[in-house]
């Protein structure tokens, strides 16, 4: 069998004419937005309101996407010239896109001085960030820099040559400021609560370090919109490029696959410019924390619980999962319950038909959004998706049992051993500290609760010291060792204080 021919520029116009392509001439359009972390998500999402923009004309917009670590995607795309497909599925079918808006790929520890270079160009007002949540370097539990992580004790002492994302953020700012050239947008795209102010904060108190009045021209003339971001992007698998390369006719190395459905919420404050986002869908207020908040604690709280408490009961995709004996009741209760009067509804948001349309996008069958893939980075990610959420609750005298459960399951998952005795492979960066806990603890309620309650960078003094909270935790997971997974989520689901 010989090698099909890659995809490229030179490719476009033999594809397939039900495969939808750049209707633009890519080689007329300038870099505007440089990304960092060009995975998945950011290809499957703001890549594609930036390919519909270059679409309508704006061509100063093409993306510079920049790898922090690995350079797979690079070495992917490169050849290809910087396209990619983009597989969207449900039950009804499947519509693939030839995505043309990246038109540079770069890997910062092969290359950092060209990121930086292009960072400071002044032809880039947007420099846009999906590093997923322990990019940022930050302490969860407070949102403060954490001065002492390896990579910004790295980049103070070498500002010059950063490895973190706040690095090359505050080296390209600084930069500019020296060249009298006005800061770019930050505009971040990752799950993390009132994200912009947060990288403001993490950002200014690195340049701070470096020098106060840095620090203070961070904090006050950089635009940091807050976004809200969604769209399921499961891993693509090698079926899926199989898939996708059969319908193109050539071979797409890295596709990326996800389902119809996109949104994007986003703080219109971007002194240097931008693409004119909303004719392509994303909705520009003057407030995207409603909307955040909404999202973080429906779905990806929801997604968080479906994907500790599937992954123990055996369920190894999100849509399995949902479908499992007592699990859509389970997520239910959790979001209607104990979510819902935590939030501010947003504007022109029907709260019941976006909590109905996230079960059933849960439930999308094309999709294989493996439940290992969301448990990763848990310490990461339980503060926002959940933590917040059951102060709250607390806060006005609440009760908080599914919540809880979904905290319980987060402990069981990262003692590292499955409810049949077999390894779990935990990736997060604090596994091995979280894993020498549980050893230490046994699988027992009574002692592995306050030895997890207490790493501080998840769990705040108060909430851990709360025995509101402690109780609730205690009681979910030694129902979670005595029934197992299957049957305690269905009893929460309906008798939750049981
Ligand atoms: C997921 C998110 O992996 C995870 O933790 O919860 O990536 C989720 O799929 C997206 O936020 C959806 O917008």
């Amino acid at each position: 069998m010989t090698a099909r021919p890659r995809l490229s520029d030179a490719a476009l116009n033999r594809l397939p004419a039900d495969i939808a392509r750049p209707g633009y001439d890519r080689a007329e359009s300038r870099i505007g937005i440089v990304h960092l972390g060009i995975g998945a998500f950011h290809r499957a999402h703001q890549a594609v309101f930036v390919d519909d923009r270059l679409a309508a004309g704006e061509r100063d917009w093409a993306i510079l996407g920049a790898s922090l670590r690995a350079g797979d995607t690079r070495d992917a795309l490169g050849p290809q010239d910087g396209l990619y497909t983009l597989s969207e599925r449900d039950g009804a079918g499947e519509r693939l896109r030839v995505i043309g808006s990246v038109s540079r790929l770069l890997v910062a520890p092969e290359a950092p001085d060209a990121l930086l270079a292009a960072m400071a160009s002044p032809q880039v007002r947007i420099v846009s960030l999906t590093v997923t949540e322990k990019g940022y370097c930050h302490d969860p539990a407070t949102g403060d820099l954490r001065a002492d992580h390896p990579d910004i004790v790295r980049d103070l002492a070498s500002p010059g040559r950063p490895r973190s994302a706040p690095g090359f953020l505050v080296e390209a700012l600084a930069r500019r400021r020296a060249a009298g050239i006005a800061p770019f947008t930050v505009l971040c795209c990752d799950n993390l609560p009132a994200n912009g102010r947060l990288v403001r904060r993490v950002a200014s108190q690195l340049a701070g370090l470096r020098d106060g009045g840095l620090g203070r021209f961070v904090a006050n003339e950089v635009a940091f919109p807050c976004t809200m971001v969604d769209r399921i992007v499961p891993a693509t698998t090698p079926a899926d490029r199989d898939a996708v390369a059969a319908r193109l006719g050539v071979a797409d190395a890295w596709p990326v696959v996800t389902e119809p459905f996109r949104q994007w919420v986003i703080e219109d404050g971007f002194p240097g410019g931008r693409p004119r986002f909303e004719e392509s869908g994303a909705e520009l207020v003057a407030d995207a924390e409603p909307f955040e908040k909404m999202k973080l604690r429906l779905l990806n709280g929801a997604h968080s619980a479906l994907a500790y408490l599937g992954y123990l009961g055996g369920y190894r995709t999100v849509a399995e999962a949902i479908r499992a004996p007592g699990f859509e009741p389970f997520i239910r209760g959790l979001m209607d319950d104990e979510v819902t009067p935590t939030l501010r509804v947003p504007a022109r948001t029907d709260l019941s038909a976006y909590k109905a349309a996230l079960r059933q996008r849960f439930a999308n069958p094309a999709l294989h959004h493996r439940t290992c893939q969301i448990a990763m980075d848990g310490s990461q990610k339980l503060p926002q998706r959940l933590l917040e959420t059951i102060r709250e609750r607390l806060a006005s005298g609440a009760p908080i049992p599914r919540l809880a459960l979904a905290v319980a399951a987060w402990m069981r998952f990262v003692t590292g051993i499955d409810e049949q005795g077999q390894a779990i492979d935990v990736r997060d960066p604090l596994a091995a500290r979280l894993r020498a806990l549980a050893d230490a603890a046994g699988p027992s309620a009574e002692a592995l609760v306050p030895a997890l309650l207490g790493v501080r960078e998840i769990f705040d003094p108060d909430l851990a010291a709360d025995p509101r909270f402690v109780d609730a935790v205690r009681t979910a997971l030694s129902t979670l060792y005595r029934h197992g997974a299957g049957r305690t989520v269905a009893r929460y689901a309906f008798r939750p204080e049981a």
